[in-house]
């Protein structure tokens, strides 16, 4: 199997080879074959009387020690994967919140409001009544308001899960139970109905699952758009991608995680340092460039190009070329400090609750969140002067990208087509059949597909159809690295009428070029701009989630986060391609709930499929279905 689709890495994937460094793609050889029992999810730790393990043969033991079934165990264990994945998404919203309270209380010297515009709009979406009050007082209440979200005792939903998705969806859930009222009791409930001798009901389970990735559905809308109050909401920008935006005469420092806190600084301070790196010999100067989310947030805010994706994120500092690595939380490969330690690489932790043996910890601290920056620069400008120039391979190549599709954005630009309704070249264009659906692509890469492979095979083949694709997270990075996010890549792959639709809307957008056929819209907290795209279409046609021609898709599923993901999408209505089997294979009965039961329900299921020709093939099946029970034929009048 070949461990990159991008060729240009393989130079790097030989060079580790030649030093013998073990990169992700060798530790997961040593590590087979994998344990079966793990992969069908009938392992239970919880206690201490086991581990307990049940036979997928049935000729072992069919239930644990303490009498618990395939069943349970699977759904116990699939619903912790959701409450990790919720903690870890809705942190991230609460740190962004509690940094907002911060500038409202002008206690917070680093941060200020650069989006007043956002920050009243969300105000009046939380009905908080802004007459009368300035920006600071309207600021602290939207983000008390928000904090809410993870403290409230009443019974009431989440405010930014209520007022983000449509009335005849939140009715839905309400009639299941499973409107959450406070996002960290929510994980909590899952992590004490898994306790031994609690919740046995394998049904039961996954409701309390749904509920708790509803959870991470609304820190996502939080961390999304608090975020944007701070830091801006992104706006169409031109960037590169891939390992070749490293540069060979410049003290290169990669951002990786996800939280956009330190990132935005670092960025800030590094105008006022490119002086002392030029004097330490990098004629560039200081050259920032993203990996994972980090990457994400700052390139479609600041154009800050995209270095790698998770999978390849160890081969950034096998270039020999990369003087730090600054990450922050999540997706961040423990191997990393091993790696550096062969280079000059400095690797700097930045978060209390992620450290790493072997990194330099320099923790961000709100008041002195520049100074922290500032420390961090000096130091990689240092560590440039200890490079190894015989060590240094930069693959060549990179792409250029446009990024910084913000619901806001699009709006924008649609609004320069139609001012008065500005979703209605997009609707029309649906309708007639221009454009015959929309897919979201989020989600990982995984070390068992050969990286961005499933990506770009899928992308090809639904654009050929003439659909619209949205890209988050680390999809959005194996296309950027693909060339699949520039006007060039609409000529090259959309179908005609598709192609015809983005080259109207990107002469509009004074490109003189087609729009990119797959729109970046940011990191993996920002998949709810594809929600709050998608809430606008169907708030607009007066109609629920699930009717629209929409479908989602992670075919390189991995973390727990992305489990999270998948469930609240099939809770939105929404159907979700995902192309590893997650870990539950052991219990048919929950098998079947993910991928037929839920739709009952909540009309929202999953599709698994490994080979992304066939995957493409039942997406596309999907969304004729629906365009089908809508009735779209050729004209509005006669369709919606
Ligand atoms: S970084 S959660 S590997 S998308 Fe958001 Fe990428 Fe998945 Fe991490």
């Amino acid at each position: 199997m070949n461990k990159c689709s991008n060729a240009s890495n393989q130079c790097l994937i030989n060079k580790a080879q030649e030093e013998k460094i073990d990169l992700v793609w060798d530790r997961y050889e040593k590590m087979k074959p994998l344990c079966g029992f793990g992969e069908k999810g009938i392992c239970c730790r919880i206690c201490m009387k086991g581990p307990c393990r049940i036979d997928p043969f049935g000729n072992g033991p069919q239930e644990g020690i303490c009498g618990a079934n395939a069943d349970t165990i699977v759904a116990r264990n699939l619903v912790r994967m959701m409450a990790s994945g919720t903690a870890a998404h809705s942190l991230h919203g609460k740190e962004i919140a509690k940094t907002l309270l911060h500038v409202a209380q002008k206690t917070s010297k680093s941060y200020q409001i650069k989006d007043a515009e956002k920050l009243m709009n969300i105000a009046k979406k939380m009905n908080i009544d802004i007459e009368g009050k300035d920006l600071y007082q309207i600021a602290e209440e939207v983000a008390y308001g928000s904090l809410t979200d993870y403290s409230r005792i009443e019974e009431e939903p989440c405010t930014w899960l209520s007022n983000s998705i449509p009335k005849k969806r939140l009715d839905k859930l309400r009639d299941l139970g499973v409107t959450l009222n406070n996002i960290e009791s929510s994980v909590t409930d899952i992590m004490s109905r898994t306790h031994l001798g609690t919740d046995a009901d394998p049904v039961n389970l996954l409701l309390a699952g749904l509920r708790c990735s509803l959870g991470d559905y609304t820190g996502m809308q939080i961390s999304t758009n608090l975020s944007d109050v701070l830091f801006g909401t992104p706006e169409p920008v031109i960037s590169e991608a891939n390992l070749g935006v490293i540069k060979e005469d410049a003290v290169n420092i990669a951002v990786h995680g996800h939280n956009p806190l330190l990132s935005e600084i670092i960025v800030d301070v590094v105008d006022e340092m490119q002086e002392e790196a030029i004097k330490a010999g990098a004629a560039a100067g200081i050259n920032i460039v993203g990996v994972c989310c980090t990457g994400n947030e700052v390139l479609l805010r600041r154009g800050i190009p995209m270095a790698s994706n998770y999978l390849s994120q160890e081969l950034t500092i096998l270039t020999g070329a990369l003087e730090a690595m600054v990450v922050d939380v999540q997706c961040i490969m423990p191997s990393l400090s091993k790696i550096a330690s062969c280079y000059h690489t400095k690797l700097f932790t930045t978060m209390p609750d992620a450290k790493i043996p072997g990194a330099t910890h320099l923790e961000l601290h709100d008041e002195h969140a520049k100074e922290n920056a500032r420390e961090i620069v000096k130091q990689s400008i240092e560590a440039y002067k200890r490079r190894d120039t015989g060590k240094v391979l930069i693959p060549e190549g990179k792409n250029k990208i446009i990024a910084g599709f913000s619901t806001e954005s699009i709006v924008g630009l649609l609004s320069k087509i139609n001012k008065e309704k500005p979703l209605s070249p997009i609707i029309d264009n649906i309708v007639n059949g221009n454009i015959r659906g929309v897919v979201l692509f989020a989600g990982c890469n995984n070390v068992k597909i050969t990286q961005d492979h499933n990506f770009v095979t899928m992308a090809k083949e639904l654009l050929a159809n003439n659909i619209l694709i949205l890209a988050t997270g680390c999809g959005a990075g194996a296309f950027a690295q693909n060339a699949l996010m520039n006007s060039e890549a609409t000529n090259r792959y959309a179908g005609e009428s598709l192609k015809a639709v983005l080259t109207l809307l990107g002469n509009e957008a004074g490109l003189e070029a087609p729009l990119p056929p797959v729109l970046h819209m940011g990191s993996c907290v920002d998949n709810s701009r594809g929600v709050d795209l998608a809430v606008s279409l169907a708030n607009e046609l007066d109609i629920d989630l699930h009717q629209l021609p929409l479908v989602a898709s992670a075919p390189e599923v991995m973390s727990e986060k992305a489990i999270a993901i998948g469930t609240w999408v099939a809770g939105l209505g929404v159907p979700l391609h995902i192309g590893v089997m997650p870990p539950v294979e052991g219990s048919p009965l929950v098998t079947d709930v993910l991928t037929s039961g839920l739709k009952d329900i909540v009309d929202g299921y999953f599709i698994v499929e490994k080979e992304p020709e066939k995957a493409a093939a039942k997406l596309i099946q999907v969304i004729e279905e629906k365009r089908a029970a809508l009735k779209i034929t050729s004209t509005i009048e006669e369709g919606i």
